[in-house]
């Protein structure tokens, strides 16, 4: 278990049609069953979420996300859904684990009282300054809750890809100060927040965990928008200047009954 955060795997399959045709009806009928009864098990398993995906292109078939707080379900279930439709019918072509986690960006009370009291001018005795003080903490409670024990968008467009930040030499983000690193965060997450409402985004940390530093999730109603935040990121010098990127895969996120029939099993 980790300390704080779940675990959260991004699993996608290539489908084995000829093995798939190998099967006989029955044979096919037990494939389905176990895999609509598996996948309904699993979601109704308290902090357990699993979207199934139909990934676009022929880098993948099928694709899942799955978050858990337990590294041996994480396993358990991997080894299960590779299985679910009988012996080499999904043949894995990508995974990556990650861990939800806080930012080490975000304004922590301290600076904001200083900002309340230096910026706004307000008394720290004055009823204004308790309220917006309270008002501070319970945004931030609910933003913490949202970032660690996140709630996946069933929203039909999802995008992953992993991410790093350059280690270069004369241009590596770790050897940058945390001064610098914040303020470079917030021209970040300025343009991030103009994507409200058109946007989901989750990224989590992948450091020690796979072969890059993040995983980035973005759910959307229409590609339009996700090629739109991924291309205005591209100038703004966090991305510009100190990201990586892994391969790029897209996703519909569908029902099972759906999935299956889109998939041709
Ligand atoms: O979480 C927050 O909303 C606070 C501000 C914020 C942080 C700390 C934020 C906002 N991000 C943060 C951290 Mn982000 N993000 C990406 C990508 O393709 C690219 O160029 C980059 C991939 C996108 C599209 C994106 C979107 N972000 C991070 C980190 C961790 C950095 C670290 O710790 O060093 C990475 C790797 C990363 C990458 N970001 C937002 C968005 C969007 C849409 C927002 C606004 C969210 C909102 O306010 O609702």
């Amino acid at each position: 278990m980790p300390k704080e955060g779940w675990h959260v795997l991004h699993l996608f399959y290539r489908i084995d049609y000829a093995q798939w045709a190998s099967f006989s009806t029955q044979e096919r009928g037990v494939a389905h069953a176990n895999f609509t009864r598996f996948i309904q098990e699993i979601r109704s398993t308290p902090n357990s979420q699993l979207l199934t995906f139909s990934m676009v292109g022929t880098k993948a078939d099928l694709g899942f996300m799955f978050t858990s707080p337990d590294l041996h379900t994480v396993d358990m279930v991997t080894k299960q859904l590779t299985n679910l439709l009988g012996p080499e019918v999904l043949i894995p072509t990508f995974s990556w684990l990650s861990l939800t986690e806080l930012s080490e960006y975000t304004t922590n009370e301290a600076e904001y009282i200083l900002s309340l009291k230096e910026k706004e001018n307000l008394d720290p005795n004055s009823p204004e300054f308790d309220l917006k003080l309270t008002a501070f903490r319970t945004r931030m409670e609910k933003y913490n809750k949202d970032r660690l024990y996140p709630s996946l968008a069933d929203w039909p467009v999802f995008c992953f890809y992993p991410m790093s930040k350059r280690r270069n030499l004369g241009q590596n983000w770790y050897s940058l100060d945390f001064e610098t690193r914040k303020k470079l965060m917030e021209g970040h997450a300025r343009v991030g927040r103009t994507y409200a409402g058109r946007i989901r985004q989750l990224i989590t940390g992948s450091t020690g965990l796979d072969d890059g530093e993040w995983g980035v999730t973005l759910f959307a109603h229409t590609t339009s928008d996700i090629k739109a935040i991924v291309y205005e990121m591209r100038f703004d010098s966090v991305s510009a200047e100190y990201a990586e990127f892994g391969d790029f895969y897209i996703g519909i996120q569908l029902p099972l009954k759906a999935l299956l029939e889109r998939l041709g099993l």
